[in-house]
Formats: C-alpha cells, structure tokens, sequence
C-alpha cells in the first residue's frame, strides 16, 4: 500500500486513506482558485500504474462505431485541443458526515470533505474522437478502461460523452499529467462523480446498449432502504454529483476570540454559484457571505465573510444556492445509503474558541 500514490503526501497537507489521499479542505486556503496538483486528493482503487508513454496506444472503438481506430500520445497530443475549467470530486467526498451529522455511518473510504479539487484540464474533446470513430444511431453507453491493476472502469452515457467539455485530458493546471492523476491521458467529465473520470486510459468503447461493469452495478450506486435495486444494478444510478459548500477549517477548529475572516468554497454540478449563506446559531438564521474571485460553471467559487469570534463553543454552517436555485437542504432531509456518496447537506461545522 504504500506505493500506491506516486507524489510526495506530507501530513501538514493531506489525510492518507489506505491507497487514496485527501487533501487537508484548511491547506486549500492559501491556494488560488485552482488547486496545485501536488494538492490535489487522490483516489486510486490501486495503485498508481508505470505507464510506458512511447508503446501506449489510446483504442476507440466497439460496436457503436463505424470505424475503430487507436492513437499514439504524440498522436493525441497533436490534436486540436480544449481547456475547461472544473472540480473533479469523489462520489463519496462528505461521507463521513453520514455518521457525524446524522449518527448513520456508512461503508467506504473515510473522507471529510477533501476528496475535491478545482483544476484546467486541456486536451482532446471526447466528440471529435467519436465522430472521427462515427457513432451509430443506435449507441447508447461509452466505456471508459483504465490501465490500473485490476482495471477500473466505468461507462457513461452518449449525451454525456458528446458534452463538449468532456476531455480526453492529457494537461493539467498547465503540466501534463501527473502519474497519480491519469498520465498520459484521463477522461473529464465536468459534474458526474469522481469514478467517471476514469484515469490511466487505454480504451474508449461504444456499445449499443447499457454497460454494466463493476462501477455501476455493485459500487457507486445508491443502495438502501429508500433505493430501489436497477437490475443488474444493486442499487440506484449514481451520475452527477450535488451542491456543496465547505469551511477551509480542520473538523472541528480551534479559531482565537476576536475579528476574522473565515473563508470556504462552494460548487455545483450544475453551473456557477448565486450565492452563499452562513449561519452561526445552527442553521435558525443566515448572513449573506461574499463570493470572491472566479465563480465559473461546473467549477465554484470561494466565499469569505467576517466573523467575531467570542470564547466558547459553536457551529459554523455554510448554504450554498447555484444557478438554477438548487439550495443545500439540512442534515435531517439527506437520505442515507449504504455506501456514502452525495452527502450535500449543508454541514454544521464544529469550532472551538480560545
Ligand atoms: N483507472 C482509474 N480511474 C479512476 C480511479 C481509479 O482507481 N482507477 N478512481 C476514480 C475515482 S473514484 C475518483 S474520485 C477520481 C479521482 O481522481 P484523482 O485521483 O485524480 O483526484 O478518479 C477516478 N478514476
Ligand atoms: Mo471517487
């Protein structure tokens, strides 16, 4: 296990989970708006595979398309090329205020709220390979295989594949990929959960019909008692992710008494941020915070607000609103599952003060 992450994972600044790492949500602080890659949390089923750049070949074809074909790195990397700007954000990130918040814990990797990061991601439109390949009508799922031991891979639908944000990423923040996040190519998918940005990629197969692989059957579905199974699926569709809001603040903080400015970040899957609330008497009333620096779709935005701070103990509880009005709900309306994913409540955040 120790192998299983390539870079450099100092305490000061991340929270290792077996064969993933978070990054400490405070350590976000100081950072711009984009996360530094030696920052960003990472989530490897395994371990970080030695990829061979000069023999790896990117195949896309299968049955949904008229003419298969593979590309070399340089191949790819000759391509015309796209940037977009997005969070990348594990289904399961928040998982652990299932049991703080709610007193139900649930099974999976014990994450607070750092298994997120914003990043530019550049590289190929995942369409222009698709119409090089000529999609059927009649596709219906593309497949995403990663090289990673065993493979992880996860499909996605056409619609989401054909998004013009959707990347073949060879780039991030400006360097190209590093080992633990996806190199030489990963799939981006602004808002769908973490798993569907698959890493380490060797295929892209169209198939017309639904494809189920582990991650859609058993893992990162919705299971529980308010879940229907989907058959073959154990549970319900997991795809994109929910509104959130977080504190740059260790769970719980010890903040000295006096005037501060206490800063977080919010993002949605769905668009920019409107706005962000924050209470300080548990959820009863909010205050407008302010929303500063970059606020772009499918990416968040920072808030800061001011807060004096007397001794004593307290809760401090962020709400975020995107742009389509979609606002976090509180803890008690967050239905449970089995395995933990989309915890979007808004989140009481413990603070102590000395
Ligand atoms: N091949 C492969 N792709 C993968 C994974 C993996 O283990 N193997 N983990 C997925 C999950 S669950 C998440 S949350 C993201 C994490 O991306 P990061 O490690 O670059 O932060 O990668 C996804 N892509
Ligand atoms: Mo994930």
């Amino acid at each position: 296990m120790a192998d299983a992450i390539l870079k450099p994972l100092p305490d000061s600044l991340f929270i290792r989970h077996e064969t993933n790492a978070e990054t400490r949500i405070e350590a976000l602080a100081a950072a711009g708006y984009l996360t530094p890659n030696e920052l960003f949390f990472v989530r490897n089923n395994s371990a970080t595979p030695d990829i061979d750049v000069t023999m790896w070949r990117l195949a896309v074809g299968g049955l949904g398309v008229e003419r298969a074909f593979d590309l070399s790195y340089d191949e790819l990397l000759a391509l015309s090329s796209r940037t977009v700007t997005c969070f990348l954000e594990c289904a399961g990130n928040g998982r652990t205020l299932y049991d703080k918040l709610l007193g139900r814990p649930a099974k999976g990797t014990l994450w607070g709220l750092g298994a997120v990061g914003v990043a530019e991601w550049r590289g190929v439109a995942l369409r222009n390979l698709l119409a090089r390949a000529g999609v059927r009508p009649e596709a219906v799922d593309v497949l995403a295989s990663g090289l990673d031991t065993p493979p992880i891979e996860r499909p996605i639908p056409v619609a989401a594949a054909l998004d013009p944000d959707t990347l073949i990423a060879t780039h991030m923040n400006g360097a190209p990929l590093p080992p633990d996040h996806g190199f030489p190519a990963r799939l981006i998918v602004p808002g769908w959960i973490g798993m569907a940005n698959v890493k380490w990629l060797g295929a892209i197969t169209v198939a017309n019909e639904r494809v189920y692989v582990e991650k859609n059957t058993t893992d990162y579905v919705l299971k529980g008692p308010d879940y229907a199974a989907e058959p073959p699926a154990d549970g319900a569709r997991l795809d994109r992710l929910v509104v959130k809001s977080a504190l740059y603040l260790p769970w719980p903080a010890d903040l000295s008494a006096g005037k501060q400015t206490v800063a977080g970040f919010a993002w949605s899957p769905n668009g920019t941020i409107a706005a962000v609330d924050v209470s300080l008497d548990g959820a009863a009333t909010f205050a407008r915070a302010r929303l500063v620096g970059p606020n772009l779709p499918r990416a968040g935005t920072r808030f800061e607000f001011d807060l004096d701070a007397r001794p004593g103990e307290f809760t401090i509880t962020p709400r975020a609103t995107d742009d389509q009005g979609i606002m976090q709900h509180p803890p008690s309306e967050q239905v449970w599952n089995e395995l933990g994913y989309l915890f979007g409540a808004m989140a009481p955040h413990p603070v102590r003060v000395q």
